[in-house]
């Protein structure tokens, strides 16, 4: 069993890799923050608190390739942070799906402080291209767009003071979700799968 799910995670990360476009692939090498076992996008594993904490449920089948989330990496150069969204399968999917990002969970009771999240067409919502943005949920709902290119976020450094040189992001956390109605208002609803935190990304910054 634990050997089918690594195979997997190898298979999918060789298919991502091959999509990555120019722009991204100039980009240092992406180190991977979260590992997600391929099979749990079944909505069980959501029902908890929505941080993972619930644990990976491969059973019953999962639903969803486009939402099953294998890994997340980041990387950056002085003008961006590139978050690659590794799953199952590539998105767009059928129906409307989305993905979220999230890191620092500085606020109240432990809740996250900002949202890295992009959304695809599909049935259900009214989008015609894939959008993101960024969120602070702390201070004030401050956000700013975030351009999708493919599985791959990017994130301008100068829309928050998170990003800034040498900044650290702490304990990421991904979730992939069922996206409907209208943009940027619509259902993040229901989550389908979940990952436990991950390992915190210094931003790579060069000393001069
Ligand atoms: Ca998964």
């Amino acid at each position: 069993m634990k050997r089918a799910v690594s195979v997997g995670i190898v298979v999918s990360v060789a298919l991502s890799l091959a999509a990555i476009p120019p722009l991204a692939a100039a980009a240092p090498k992406p180190k991977v923050v979260i590992e997600d076992p391929v099979g749990d996008a079944n909505f069980i594993n959501d029902q908890g608190t929505g941080d993972g904490s619930f644990g990976d449920f491969a059973t019953p089948a999962d639903v969803s390739s486009v939402t099953d989330l294998a890994s997340i990496s980041f990387s950056n150069d002085p003008k961006n942070l590139y978050i690659t969204i590794d799953t199952e399968a590539a998105p767009p999917a059928t129906q409307g799906v989305g993905y979220r990002v999230r890191v620092n969970p500085d606020g109240a009771g432990g809740s996250y402080c900002l949202l890295f999240e992009a959304f695809f067409p599909g049935a259900g919502n009214d989008l015609t291209e894939a959008k993101g943005h960024l969120r602070d949920v702390c201070e004030g709902g401050e956000s700013a767009p975030v351009q999708v290119l493919g599985s791959i976020l990017v994130i301008p450094r100068n829309a928050h003071k998170a990003l800034g040189k040498g900044a650290t992001l702490k304990a990421p956390q991904a979730q992939g979700f069922i996206y409907g109605g209208s943009y940027p208002a619509g259902v993040a609803a229901p989550t389908t799968d979940t990952t436990k935190p991950g390992s915190d990304y210094k931003l790579v910054d060069k000393k001069r």
